[in-house]
């Protein structure tokens, strides 16, 4: 069977800045709440930072060039707050942008079209002295560096994305504390104040992009995984349902819809976020586009404590999963792509990542054969495909990563690249699926 894809589709690759840049105390460079977390003992596998990372920092120009050897018409890259404005909130640091424009120069002189996220993560530290997400003065923060980069920037980045992953940043940052800063409040009141002052940030961000960049596209990335029951009871149905409320619609709804979902403010009851006058309309702003992040579906069973609303996530037996122990669910895309299709009035899609993490290894002859990523890849370009002869309007794909990188609490341990890096050298090797992926781009299909 043979695939192709719309004449316009966006092919890429995405990365994040602390997770390649190293470089933490070169050029102005403030601490970020990573740095401070990763050196905290027992957070991260390993012991391992962020410090040095790809040091894609000092080697942007061999990445670069292994991009054009990739082919790939554009690159999602994020930025670093910290680098940008140390302080948090108006210190300008010039060499920091300097960065920034050299990469975006010379991305464009490669022919490749950036894609810029401006929080995947790296919150400076001095703004989490003083509340991080819980504190309100940082979505105005925000809106300053988003002031200062899309300046510096605007003239040449036209597609922008305000925030990776909300629900990261809110939930494991702010509840189960797995990520940074690392606070764990098991009640998520903390999570989902945080998660309500991440979507003021993006709604004020989003009207500064339009002013400084007025043929600008942009949008916001979501996490999101279609939420199954395990069994087709009502009880697992409806434990589903409300799974889905609270890790899909509650980040979806408000940005595209203007509200939250009513029934998860509900269980939420005292614990839910204050919601100020007018905050829902700062929130709902409209998007050119959305970008979804799918790695798996979820598996809800009805839960027997009447505390837990959102059910039992299920990992199924005799399924093949990720090195992250995440099932490959390819059809989970699809599915996911349909629905938000039908429930939300969005012109576009962007898959902003999806891949897998694989157990290579580099072999004798100094190469890396990965066949599962390339079968990961290939079942779900064919779901996104499957997707946009259902109507669904996705407009490109971006694979993740470019190259292996840091994987947050798991470190170096997990590697999700299409380039094999060796972190001892900082040798790039790329793997077989780079190659695949390559041919995919050429033939704009398989
Ligand atoms: O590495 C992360 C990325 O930073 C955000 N989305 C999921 C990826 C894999 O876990």
């Amino acid at each position: 069977m043979s695939v192709s894809f719309p004449k316009e589709f966006v092919w890429g690759t995405a990365t994040a800045s602390y997770q390649i840049e190293g470089a933490v105390h070169e050029d102005g460079r403030s601490e970020s709440i990573w740095d401070r977390f990763s050196r905290t003992p027992g957070k991260v596998a390993n012991g391992d930072t962020g410090d040095v990372a790809c040091d894609h920092y000092h080697r942007y120009p061999q990445d670069i060039a292994l991009m054009k050897e990739l082919g790939i018409p554009a690159y999602r890259l994020s930025i670093a707050w910290p680098r940008v404005v140390p302080d948090g909130k108006k210190q300008v640091n010039e060499l920091g942008l300097a960065f920034y424009d050299r990469l975006i120069d010379d991305l464009l002189a490669a022919n490749i079209t950036p894609y810029v996220t401006l929080y995947h993560w790296d919150l400076p530290q001095v703004l989490e002295d003083q509340g991080g997400w819980l504190n309100r003065d940082t979505a105005d923060h925000f809106v300053t560096y988003t002031d200062v980069i899309s300046r510096a920037l605007g003239d040449r980045v036209k597609n922008w994305m305000t925030f990776n992953e909300p629900l990261c940043t809110a939930y494991l940052g702010y509840g189960i504390g797995v990520h940074a800063p690392g606070i764990v409040d098991m009640t998520f009141a903390k999570a989902v104040t945080a998660s309500h002052v991440v979507n003021l940030a993006h709604g004020k961000a989003v009207r500064v992009l339009r002013e400084n960049v007025p043929d600008a596209q942009v949008g916001i990335v979501l996490n999101m995984s279609p939420a199954y029951p395990y069994t087709d009871s009502e009880a697992d149905r409806q434990a589903a349902r409300m799974n889905d409320a609270a890790n899909n619609r509650w980040f979806a709804d408000p940005v595209l819809k203007g509200e939250y979902p009513p029934e998860v403010l509900e269980f939420m009851g005292a614990n839910a976020p204050k919601i100020e006058a007018g905050d829902m309309d700062i929130i709902h702003v409209p998007l050119d586009f959305l970008g979804i992040n799918y790695y798996f579906r979820t598996v809800v069973a009805a839960s027997s404590d009447p505390n837990n609303h959102v059910g039992d996530v299920v990992q199924l037996p005799n399924v093949e999963r990720t090195a992250m122990d995440w099932e490959i669910y390819p059809d989970g895309l699809r599915v996911l792509l349909e629905r938000v299709h039908r429930d939300y009035d969005v012109k576009a899609i962007y898959i902003t990542e999806n891949g897998c993490a694989m157990p290579d290894v580099v072999d004798a002859q100094g190469e890396v054969h990965d066949p599962r990523r390339i079968q990961y890849l290939h079942d779900h370009f064919a779901a996104v495909k499957k997707a946009i002869d259902a109507g669904v309007p996705v407009k490109g794909y971006f694979a993740w990563s470019l190259m292996d990188n840091f994987e947050w609490s798991y470190g170096y341990d997990r590697r999700f690249g299409i380039i094999h890096v060796d972190y001892a050298t900082q040798k790039r090797i790329p793997k077989d699926s780079f190659a695949w992926f390559k041919s995919v781009i050429q033939q704009n299909g398989f």
